[in-house]
C-alpha cells in the first residue's frame, strides 16, 4: 500500500487525489471477535429517552464550548467568547457555538416592541415592526462571519501558547437567512446624492458604524435567521445587519436604525476603534473586507499525534473578496508544497474546508497552510508586519505555523 502512495510534496504530503478517492488503509480500526448476546452494552437491553422538544448535544461532548475570554473589568457583557474551532468539521459553525463579540452584552430585546427604522436622506421614512420584516422576500446565504481583531495575539514579539481556538475562534460560519438591504433601501426612495448608511443596534452600547451605500445596496441582508432558526441573542435576535465579507463590527446586532447620508458618522467604532495605524504614523480607516485566510484545525495544539503514521491535516480557508482558489500545506516549515483538495462547493466569501493526507514519520517539524484568492497569496508573517508595522491590531491575516514535537504535540510558532 505505501509503496503507492504519490507524495507531492517533502515529509510524508501526500497527493490530495488520494483523500478524494478513498482506498487509504489508516489502520485504525481493530480486528474484532464475534459478540455474545450477553456481551450487549446496557443501552441495547431497554428502551432509550422519549422525544424532547428541542435537542441537545451529546453528554460525552460537553467539553465542546465557546471558550470565554472574559469581559472588560467592571462590566458584564464587553468581550467575547470564541468558537472552539479545532473540535468542530464542515464549514458550518452550530449556532450554539457561533463566537460572540458584545459591546455591552446580550439585550432582552421584546420582539413585540422592537422597530427597524430607515431614515435621513431618503423619500419615504420608514418604521418596520419585526412581523413587516418577515413579509418581505428573503435569501439565504453560507458565509463567514470574522472579526477583524481575530488572531490579534499573533501581532505579539514573541509566540503565545494558544489553541487554535484562542487564536482563530473569532471565526464562525452560518447559513444566514434574510431580506436584501436593497430592497428596503429602495422602497424608501434612497437621494440621489446620498453615499452612506449609519447603522445603529438596540443594545446599551448603541453600537454603529457606517457602512457604504454600494455595499448595502450589493449584498448587505437584514438577517432573521441563522442555521434554520431564528437568530440566537447573542448573535443579534430579532434582527441584525449582516455584510459578507466585511470586518465583523459593521454587522451591527439588533439593528434598530439605518441612516442614509451623504457623510460617514465617524462614530467610535470607526475612529477610536477599527482603524489601522501605519507605520508612517498615519492610519488607515474604513478597512472592511477581511484578507484571504487558512488555520489547520486539525491537527493544532491540544490534539496531540498519537504516534508515527497516517494523518489527514484539515483546515478552514475564507476571503472577505470571494471565493477560495487554492490552499497549499506544507510540512517541512514553508520548504514545499502540496496542494490541498478543497471540499465543494467552494462558495462566495464562506468557509471552505480544506484536506490533504499525510505520513507522520515521528519527527519534529512544522505544519503550514497558505490560502489564494484571486487577488493572491496569504503573507508571511514577516511581510504583513512589514505593510503594517507594529502598532497594528486588527486584521491579521498571516501565513500560521504549527510545530509538531517528537511526542506529538503542537504548538504555535512563528516560521
Ligand atoms: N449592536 C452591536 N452590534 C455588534 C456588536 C455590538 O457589540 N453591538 N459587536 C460587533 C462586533 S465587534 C463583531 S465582531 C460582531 C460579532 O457578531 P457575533 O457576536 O454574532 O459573533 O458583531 C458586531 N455587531
Ligand atoms: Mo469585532
Amino acid at each position: 500500500m505505501t509503496d503507492t502512495l504519490r507524495h507531492a510534496a517533502g515529509n510524508g504530503l501526500l497527493h490530495r487525489r488520494h483523500f478524494l478517492r478513498g482506498g487509504l488503509a489508516v489502520t485504525g480500526g481493530m480486528v474484532f471477535a464475534r459478540a455474545r448476546a450477553s456481551d450487549r452494552p446496557e443501552w441495547m437491553r431497554m428502551p432509550g429517552a422519549p422525544m424532547s422538544t428541542y435537542g441537545s448535544t451529546a453528554g460525552a461532548e460537553g467539553h465542546v464550548q465557546r471558550l470565554l475570554a472574559g469581559a472588560q473589568p467592571g462590566t458584564t457583557g464587553s468581550g467575547a467568547s470564541l468558537t472552539p474551532l479545532q473540535h468542530l468539521e464542515g464549514t458550518i459553525t452550530p449556532s450554539g457555538l457561533h463566537f460572540e463579540r458584545h459591546h455591552s452584552g446580550v439585550p432582552a430585546i421584546d420582539p413585540e416592541r422592537h422597530t427597524l427604522t430607515i431614515h435621513g436622506d431618503v423619500q419615504r421614512p420608514l418604521r418596520f415592526s419585526m412581523d413587516d420584516l418577515l413579509r418581505y422576500p428573503r435569501v439565504t446565504r453560507q458565509r463567514f462571519l470574522e472579526c477583524s481583531g481575530n488572531t490579534r495575539p499573533q501581532y505579539n514579539d514573541a509566540p503565545m501558547p494558544h489553541t487554535c481556538a484562542m487564536l482563530y475562534g473569532l471565526l464562525s460560519g452560518s447559513e444566514w437567512t434574510g431580506v436584501p438591504v436593497s430592497i428596503l433601501l429602495e422602497e424608501a426612495g434612497v437621494a440621489k446624492d446620498a453615499a452612506w448608511v449609519v447603522a445603529e443596534g438596540a443594545d446599551a452600547a448603541r453600537m454603529s458604524r457606517s457602512i457604504p451605500l454600494d455595499k448595502m445596496l450589493d449584498d448587505a441582508i437584514i438577517a432573521l435567521y441563522q442555521n434554520g432558526e431564528r437568530l440566537r441573542p447573542e448573535n443579534g435576535y430579532p434582527v441584525r445587519l449582516f455584510l459578507p465579507g466585511w470586518e465583523g463590527n459593521t454587522s451591527v446586532k439588533w439593528l434598530t436604525r439605518l441612516q442614509v447620508s451623504r457623510q460617514p458618522a465617524m462614530s467610535r467604532e470607526e475612529t477610536s476603534k477599527y482603524t489601522d495605524p501605519l507605520p508612517d504614523g498615519r492610519a488607515r480607516m474604513f478597512t472592511f473586507p477581511m484578507g484571504v485566510k487558512s488555520v489547520i484545525t486539525s491537527p493544532s495544539p491540544g490534539l496531540t499525534l498519537g504516534g508515527p503514521g497516517l494523518y489527514e491535516i484539515s483546515g478552514l480557508a475564507w476571503s472577505g473578496s470571494g471565493a477560495i482558489r487554492r490552499v497549499d500545506v506544507s510540512a517541512d516549515g514553508g520548504r514545499s508544497w502540496a496542494e490541498a483538495a478543497l471540499e465543494a462547493p467552494v462558495q462566495d466569501k464562506a468557509l471552505t474546508r480544506f484536506r490533504l493526507g499525510w505520513q507522520w514519520d515521528g519527527a519534529p517539524c512544522t505544519l503550514l497552510s497558505r490560502a489564494s484568492d484571486a487577488q493572491g497569496a496569504q503573507p508571511t508573517r514577516d511581510a504583513l508586519l512589514a505593510i503594517q508595522g507594529a502598532r497594528h491590531s486588527y486584521h491579521y491575516n498571516a501565513i500560521q505555523a504549527w510545530h509538531v514535537n517528537a511526542d506529538g504535540e503542537l504548538a504555535n510558532v512563528y516560521a
